[in-house]
């Protein structure tokens, strides 16, 4: 009889045991994880959305009626963009301007047909051509001394 009380007592030591085991462990966890949840909500508010690289002198035309309205100026030192991003297949209606660029004041876009047009007295000149192929096409003055821009062709 002693005996079987014996291990009665000692099951039970042993149950309580194993209990304060089950509550501490189940604590330590729900510790752990609370603090990686304020771990975590600390940091996120430090991150900072990647930035968004400035490129003023970039356009994609916009679409008005179904042609695609590109301005572009010339002057002594240049062209206002050194890319404009076009959609193939749909009129373009290119507005060029040029501002004392001497021989700049003719603009051409190399191996498009049509892309050509002079601005004269610091006039606005405008020019419709359709671009049929993708790519990458160079413009500059006539004899494409000016530093080139480039005119993306997309499909
Ligand atoms: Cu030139």
């Amino acid at each position: 009889m002693s005996n079987e009380i014996k291990i009665q007592k000692n099951t039970g030591i042993v149950l309580i045991g194993l209990f304060l085991a089950i509550v501490l462990g189940g604590y330590l966890v729900w510790a752990s994880s609370n603090t990686n949840a304020q771990v975590t909500g600390v940091s996120v508010p430090g991150q900072t959305p990647p930035a968004i690289g400035n490129q003023p002198s970039q356009a994609t035309a916009p679409s008005s009626g179904g042609i695609q309205e590109v301005y572009l100026k010339a002057t002594g030192s240049g062209y206002d963009k050194n890319e404009v991003t076009v959609k193939k297949g749909i009129p373009v209606r290119l507005h060029f301007t040029a501002v004392n660029a001497g021989c700049g004041s003719y603009l051409k876009i190399y191996g498009i047909d049509g892309a050509g047009v002079q601005s004269k007295g610091g006039q606005e000149a405008v020019v419709e051509f359709t671009p049929t192929q993708e790519g990458t096409y160079q413009y500059s003055c006539g004899m494409r001394m000016y530093p080139p821009g480039n005119f993306v062709v997309t499909s």
